[in-house]
C-alpha cells in the first residue's frame, strides 16, 4: 500500500511515535472510501453498554447481531470500526483483516450514578484480536476525572509501547456542568486540548454549540472572539485546540436525527478543518440500506462534493 502525501504528512505530526502505532495509524487513514484523504468515518458501536440494549438496538432490531456492524461498517466503506470487547470478539475471526478495529476498554453504563467508566479489556485483548488501536473515555468535569486521566495514561503508554494506536473520546460532564455545558464551544477545544495533552492520536468530540461556559474564559473569549454562529468556525476552533490541527479529531453523531440535520453537521465539520465523524446510532439505528445511503452521503462531503 502506498501512503498518499496527506496521510505521510499526518504522520509526520505524531513525533514520537515507533513505527508499529505510525502503520496502525496509517492503516486506519489508508482504509475504506476515504482512505489517503486523511478524512475519516467510524462506526462506534458502545452504546448497548452506555445506553441499554433496547434504546440502542430496538429501533433496528438487525443491530442486535455484533455481526451486523462489521458488515455495516464494510459495506459501507468505513475508515474503522470500534467497540467494546465482546462485539470484537464475536466477529473477530470472520472478519479478521476486513477493516480496521479500535477496541474501546473502558464502558459505562446507565444504571450508575457516577460519572466513571470501568475498565473492560486490555491492550492484550486488543494485540490478540488484531486490532490498531484502543479507545478510551474521559469525563474531564466529573468527579472521577483525575482517574480516569491516570488509567488512560497507564493504558496508552502501554498500547504506545506494543505499536497501538490511542483514540480517546473526551466528554465533559459531571456537577460543575449544565447540560449546555457539556457541548459549549470553550469546553470542547479544552477537552480536544487535554486529550492531546495525555497522548491521544485521535481525539473524539462533541460538536461545538455557540455556548461559552466557564466564567473564566468568557474574558478571553469577548477579547478574541469566535463567530459563534458560524458552526465551520467552531469546529475549526476546537481543532485549532488540538495543538493547532496537528491531531486528528472526530466528531460524534449524537442522537438519531434527521439525515439532512447530520449531513449539516457533517459539511461544517468539512469546512472547518476537522479529520471526520464517528457515528453510531445516526448509522446503526437505520434500517441497513438508508443507513448505507446516509454514511456514503457523508463520504462525499469529506471526499469535497458536497
Ligand atoms: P453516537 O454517534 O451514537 O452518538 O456515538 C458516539 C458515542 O461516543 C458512542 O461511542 C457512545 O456510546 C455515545 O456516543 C455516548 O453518548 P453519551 O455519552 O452522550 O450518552
Amino acid at each position: 500500500m502506498k501512503l498518499t502525501r496527506r496521510v505521510k504528512e499526518i504522520l509526520s505530526w505524531y513525533e514520537s511515535d515507533n513505527p508499529g502505532t505510525k502503520a496502525n495509524l496509517a492503516r486506519i487513514l489508508m482504509s475504506g472510501k476515504l482512505g489517503g484523504t486523511g478524512r475519516m468515518v467510524i462506526l462506534p458501536v458502545d452504546q448497548g453498554f452506555e445506553h441499554g440494549p433496547a434504546r440502542s438496538f430496538a429501533p433496528n432490531p438487525p443491530a442486535y447481531d455484533p455481526l451486523y456492524h462489521f458488515e455495516l461498517a464494510i459495506e459501507a466503506g468505513l475508515n474503522a470500526y470500534a467497540a467494546p470487547l465482546g462485539m470484537i470478539e464475536a466477529g473477530a475471526a470472520t472478519y479478521a483483516g476486513c477493516i480496521p478495529t479500535i477496541l474501546k476498554v473502558n464502558s459505562s453504563n446507565s444504571l450508575s450514578t457516577t460519572k466513571d467508566q470501568a475498565v473492560t479489556a486490555t491492550v492484550a485483548d486488543a494485540l490478540r484480536l488484531g486490532c490498531s488501536a484502543i479507545g478510551f473515555t474521559i469525563y474531564p468535569a466529573s468527579e472521577h476525572q483525575f482517574e480516569m486521566m491516570e488509567e488512560l495514561r497507564e493504558l496508552a503508554a502501554e498500547a504506545k509501547a506494543c505499536g497501538l494506536a490511542v483514540v480517546v473520546w473526551s466528554y465533559p460532564r459531571g456537577p460543575m456542568l449544565d447540560k449546555a455545558g457539556e457541548t459549549a464551544l470553550d469546553i470542547c477545544a479544552y477537552a480536544a486540548h487535554m486529550a492531546a495533552l495525555i497522548g491521544a492520536h485521535i481525539i473524539k468530540v462533541k460538536p461545538p454549540t455557540s455556548t461559552i461556559s466557564l466564567e473564566a474564559a468568557k474574558k478571553t473569549y469577548e477579547a478574541h472572539p469566535v463567530d459563534l454562529k458560524d458552526a465551520a468556525a467552531r469546529i475549526a476552533h476546537v481543532v485549532k485546540a488540538a495543538f493547532n490541527g496537528r491531531r486528528l479529531v472526530v466528531f460524534s453523531g449524537g442522537e438519531a436525527k434527521s439525515s439532512e440535520a447530520l449531513l449539516e453537521e457533517v459539511r461544517a465539520i468539512h469546512a472547518g478543518g476537522g479529520h471526520g465523524s464517528i457515528v453510531g446510532r445516526n448509522a446503526f439505528q437505520r434500517p441497513k440500506e438508508e443507513a448505507l445511503k446516509l454514511l456514503s452521503a457523508m463520504i462525499e462531503i469529506y471526499r469535497g462534493r458536497p
